[in-house]
Parts: structure tokens; sequence; C-alpha cells
């Protein structure tokens, strides 16, 4: 009999609280937006765009590495794992485990419930053999699996963060979630996680500001998602895409530059100055060395990992344990 997929709901979705620090925090000096408002359905659609360009390296990169050393990461992996994938969408980059590392279970985490339904559904149907569990939940915030993974002692939690996913965190938010993960690997669980490495601006630059500019609209989009959110009247026209790696933080930086001296409505009555130049930040993408990464991860407390990379040095995937 076909399995059908568990959900459960550890999101607490308090929207008048969101709304309240998405507007606080367009309202301070230094203007921000989360970079988790880029994700509506254009939004989903314009990043699947994005990580298609010549320009933006990082998905093609590590597609290659963990098809290339494919073999050697699964026989590192233990076989009737908990597979978990954070931040799974479609769990396309899960599917190819599933048959190499045959874990006894999926767990997709993510955000959006309806599209995480879905697709466990799809896995269900073509591994029936795999118990398929979706979590909704902003793991960003809070990463409640221990019931969960208790269910099955005996078989270790491996957990997936590709994508280089990790890249948005400042690196105190980035050394938290590592540790999460690592309370939750205990003795014989492992973290496969894609990392961005540092390399020469001018290619840096370029995946952030590509010349179709398709970055460019992904990250104006923003303004048309903060609208919807807070009945706010950022006129798109009125703002200019803006990446830059900041070599100091080791990080691209992307934010609107204001192009006019003008006043945004927020909502409730709330009104934001913003001057001709003045800018609002909205992504972080961290850039690490391998020695830099290697560090946070003992630094969480793995104290061994496995390294793969590309010919160039762009991208490096670590299998980090305890
Ligand atoms: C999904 C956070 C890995 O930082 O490269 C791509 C997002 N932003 N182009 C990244 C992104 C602009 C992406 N991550």
């Amino acid at each position: 009999a076909l399995a059908v997929p568990r959900l459960e709901n550890t999101l607490v979705e308090d929207h008048t609280r969101e709304h309240q620090l998405l507007r606080q925090r367009l309202l301070q000096p230094a203007a921000r937006i989360d970079s988790k408002y880029f994700y509506d359905d254009f939004g989903c659609e314009l990043f699947t765009h994005i990580c298609e360009l010549d320009e933006y390296y990082p998905t093609r990169t590590e597609a290659a590495i963990l098809s290339h050393c494919g073999a050697e990461i699964a026989a590192a992996l233990p076989s009737g794992a908990q597979w978990i994938d954070l931040g799974c969408g479609d769990c396309s980059k899960s599917r190819k485990w599933l048959d190499t590392v045959q874990p006894s279970r999926l767990v997709g985490v993510d955000i959006a419930a309806d599209f995480l339904q879905h697709s466990l559904a799809r896995i269900a149907i073509s591994h029936p053999g795999v118990e398929c569990i979706g979590v909704v939940s902003d793991f960003t915030q809070s990463l409640e699996l221990r019931d969960l993974l208790s269910e099955q002692p005996l078989a270790p939690p491996v957990f997936f963060y590709p994508g280089s996913s990790i890249g948005n965190f400042a690196r105190p938010d980035a050394l938290r979630l590592l540790r999460r993960i690592r309370q939750h690997c205990g003795e014989h669980g492992k973290l496969l996680i894609g990392v961005d490495l540092l390399k020469p601006r001018a290619i840096l630059e370029a995946a952030y500001d590509d010349r179709e500019g398709v970055t460019a609209a992904f990250n104006l989009n923003v303004l048309n998602v903060v609208n919807r959110e807070l009945k706010a009247d950022f006129q798109l026209e009125n703002f200019k895409h803006d990446a830059v790696f900041n070599q100091h933080d080791s990080r691209i930086e992307m934010r609107l530059v204001s192009q006019t001296d003008h006043d945004v409505g927020l909502g409730s009555g709330c009104v934001r100055h913003f001057d001709q130049g003045e800018s609002i930040l909205t992504e972080y993408s961290h850039k690490y060395t391998s020695a830099d990464f290697a560090a946070m991860l003992s630094e969480a407390g793995f104290t061994r990992h496995h390294y793969w990379t590309d010919e160039q040095h762009w991208f490096g995937v670590f299998l980090a344990q305890a």
C-alpha cells in the first residue's frame, strides 16, 4: 500500500509579529529586509532562473562535485539513515541520495507547507520503501527534531544542507545553526553541507549582478512582497539593484539603492523617507575559505570531516561528524 507522507507543523506563524519586525527593520537608520522575503512564487521562479545563469556558478559547481564524487561521498554515509533535507523545496537534490544511500526515512524541512506536502507525495510514489515526513518549520529560528529522530533510535541522522544557504547567515548565526545540527547528530549522525568559497571579486560580483538582470529583478521583487505583506507603497522604479563584495567580512552584500529623495508608506500609518543614494540591505552571501569553514565546523563541535571540491576550488562540500 502507498504510504501517505506525514506532515508535522512546528511553524508558529505570528503574522502580526513578523509584520512588526519587517516594518521596524525598514524604519531603522540602516534599513534591512530579511532574505526570506525573496521567496514568493515569482521570487522562487526567478531564483530557479538564477541557478541556470552562466554567471551563477554555485549550483552547477556543487552539482558537479556531488556527481563526480558521489560514490565516494555515499561510501562515507551510513545506510538506513534518517535523511534530513534542510530547506528541501522540491526535494530534487535529495533524490539521487535516496537511490544510493537508501535511507529508511526522508525528513523534508521547509517553510512552505503546501509545496512540501506535494514534493513529499511525489517521493512517496517514486520511493515506496522510504518513509516520508514533512516538517513545516523555519529552521533558521529553531530546529525541533528530537522527538521525531528518537522514533528510530538506531538510524543515525544525516543532515543535508546544500546550495551554500549557510552563506545567508552572519557568522554567529551560522555557528549557532551548525551547533544545533551537531546536537541532533549525536555520536553517529553526519552533516553533508555545500559552501561557496572565496574567489576573485569580479567572479563573485558577476554572479550576483548578471548581464540579463535576473538577479536585479529577484532583488527588486522583494519590494513587491513587502508591498503585499505590509500594504506598503514601494515604487520599484525608484530603486536600483546593487551587489558588492565586502572583502573585510568576506561576503556579497545585496542592496536596493534609492534613486531619488522620496517617502515610502509602510502601512499602519508609518512612513519611511529615503534619501537619494540611501539603501536597503536585502542579503548577505558569505564566502568562506575551506580552512575557515573547517574551523567553524570544529567550533560547532564536529571533530572530523571529509572535504571535496572542484578543480578551480570554487565550491566546497563538507561531510562532518562527531
Ligand atoms: C540561496 C542564499 C545560496 O546566496 O547565492 C542568489 C541566494 N541571491 N543570487 C546565494 C542568491 C542572489 C543564494 N542562496
